[in-house]
């Protein structure tokens, strides 16, 4: 048997119907099937991480930080290492210490029954850099998460490193995995980019599409031909044999 991780990307609920600031439509059919893949009775992986976006407030991604640019305007900003990119601008979300950036709490139950089995990475905390991968965040316990420590928050942020020497890929490297799982939320953002690295890092990558939903239909598709194409495993949203 391989040694194959599940990644649990921002189930949060800011991602979520129907409160969530920023909800994936449809959000909330992922819930049974994350749920489903923490039943210990059936399944047996030896590592999980859930990620969770966690921002500052007043985060170079939020349009409240730029007035008068509104959300899902694009803007062209300089972040905090001095690269110039291009921000899809948000409305306020994961805020740390909101209701919004928590993880929604029949997902979280489960997960706090894996014990150390399962890590959190938090990503997105420095104010001045967006983060929309698992593996630019760092790495910490769930059931008892640290906070972002100066470098995570808004001194000097680390060097962007290649997916391979991130936090994640060496945590699944040294627990000795070759394979992930990806589920959550959204697939069109962090999903892909996670799936991404996730590629880069050499491990081999599956999508599990219905435990998954995006912010844009078009953003969804776009996501899933992408990564087929860079040699990803995408099982289609409305696959429902997935698990025969
Ligand atoms: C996400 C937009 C902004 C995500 C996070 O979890 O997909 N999307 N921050
Ligand atoms: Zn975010």
């Amino acid at each position: 048997m391989d040694r194959i991780a599940l990644l649990i990307i921002d189930v949060q609920y800011d991602f979520l119907p129907p409160s969530g600031s920023l909800a994936a439509e449809h959000g909330e059919e992922i819930l049974p099937i994350i749920e489903d893949l923490l039943d210990e009775t059936k399944w047996d992986w030896p590592v999980i991480v859930a990620s969770q976006d966690y921002h500052p407030r007043d985060h170079i991604s939020f349009a409240t930080t730029h007035p008068p640019h509104k959300p899902f305007e694009p803007l062209l900003l300089k972040d905090a290492r001095g690269t110039n990119y291009e921000q899809t601008l948000w409305p306020e979300h994961c805020i740390q210490g909101t209701k919004g950036s928590e993880i929604e709490e029949s997902v979280k139950e489960k997960l706090d029954k894996w014990s150390d089995k399962v890590k959190l990475s938090r990503k997105g905390t420095h104010i001045g850099l967006e983060a929309y991968s698992a593996f630019e965040g760092y790495i910490t316990e769930f059931s008892n998460p640290s906070e972002p420590t100066l470098e995570w928050s808004s001194g000097k942020p680390p060097e962007s490193t290649l997916p391979e020497q991130s936090p994640l890929s060496l945590y699944l490297r040294q627990k000795g995995i070759e394979k992930v799982v990806i589920v959550g939320l959204a697939t069109d953002f962090c999903v892909f980019q996670t799936a991404l690295s996730s590629i880069s890092a050499s491990f081999d990558t599956l999508l599990l599409g219905p435990a998954m939903r995006g912010i844009s239909k078009e953003g969804t598709e776009k996501a899933f031909e992408r990564l087929r194409s860079m040699g990803g495993t995408v099982i289609d949203q409305g696959d429902t044999n997935w698990n025969t």
